[in-house]
């Protein structure tokens, strides 16, 4: 795979601020494009594809007008389909509950699709007090969610809790999104020791129900922590118990053993449905020295009734 074929796509202002913290983690693998209404989004990314969704009359963006934000995406269909050409993976980053990002991921989603690319959307949920966001987030998240692959929704509640906790702004919670986004580029762009692809995480996306993501890093000996570091994540809530389908990549130093491996591997596939289709792969990483990275994408989620 080229960088070319992984494109990590930010809309409105929190997906671009995401995605450039993304893009700077795997440099060099993969494209970033930013759609944003606001100017200022594009500021320090020379070489990123940019889609200006604004208007010289107002420079500010979209204002809660997701109707807007999505009839300008369309304009551009032309534009992005040349940007989309050559690209098979789309990382999608959006904060929903605003005008832009809520009006155009869809939509730029729907392009891609159409592209015959897979898109993976990342999308964050409005804060618990903001109702009329809440609101406006609901029906970009269904629209999304009827257009993108994968949909895993995150709690801006959460995250910003977590970034809270580590001493950071809000805005800054978006680690838990990088090293999601760089599991996930490391494993499809480099050889590891069982080789995962495309047509892996295809099959694996393409089942019905619902989807998620999970990371977990700690000690190669201590398999539980990894487990609960994973379970940290920012999600909106969703059970993962039943998935069908599981795309689980772990990445160790290069004392990593195959009994390690196995070990942790099990770990995060106990609570699936007996009969997943669960697809492994295993890569070794100079970089890495005494600690194990997991990276899981679960599909085929029921949700609750
Ligand atoms: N509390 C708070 N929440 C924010 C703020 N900025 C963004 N958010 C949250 O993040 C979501 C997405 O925001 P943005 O990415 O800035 O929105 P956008 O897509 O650029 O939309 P427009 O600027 O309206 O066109 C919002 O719905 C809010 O829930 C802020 O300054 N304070
Ligand atoms: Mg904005």
């Amino acid at each position: 795979m080229e960088a070319s074929h992984i494109l990590i796509a930010g809309v409105g202002g929190l997906g671009c601020s995401w995605a450039k913290g993304a893009h700077a983690r795997c440099d060099g693998f993969a494209d970033m494009c930013l759609i944003d209404a606001d100017d200022s989004s594009f500021e320090h990314s020379e070489s990123a594809h940019l889609l200006r969704l604004g208007h010289t009359l107002d420079p500010m963006g979209c204002a809660a007008l997701p109707p807007l934000a999505e009839q300008r995406m369309r304009g551009y269909s032309a534009l992005a389909r040349t940007v989309l050409e050559p690209v098979e993976l789309v990382l999608l980053l959006v904060g929903l509950g605003g005008g832009t990002g809520t009006g155009a991921a869809h939509e730029f989603a729907r392009q891609a699709r159409q592209s015959g690319a897979i898109v993976v959307a990342v999308a964050a949920l409005p804060f618990d007090v903001q109702e009329t966001r809440a609101s406006i987030a609901e029906e970009g998240l269904h629209r999304l969610e009827k257009n993108a692959h994968v949909t895993v929704r995150l709690s801006l509640e959460r995250l910003a809790r977590q970034a809270r906790e580590r001493g950071t702004a809000w805005q800054m919670g978006a680690e838990w999104i990088e090293d999601l986004v760089e599991g996930l580029v490391r494993t499809l762009m480099r050889m590891g020791l069982i080789n995962l692809d495309l047509m892996d995480l295809r099959a694996i996306v393409e089942k019905k129900g619902e989807a998620t993501m999970l990371v977990g890093i700690g000690k190669p000996d201590d398999p539980e922590g990894i487990l609960e570091s994973a379970m940290m994540a920012p999600l909106a809530e969703l059970d993962v118990g039943g998935a069908q389908g599981c795309l689980i990549q772990v990445e160790g130093g290069i004392g990593m053993t195959i009994g390690q491996l196995e070990e942790v591997a099990n770990m995060f596939t106990e609570a699936l449905d007996p009969n997943a289709q669960v697809i492994l792969g295993a890569r070794v990483s100079e970089d890495l020295e005494d600690t194990i990275r997991v990276v899981t994408l679960l599909s085929g989620i029921q949700s609750k009734p």
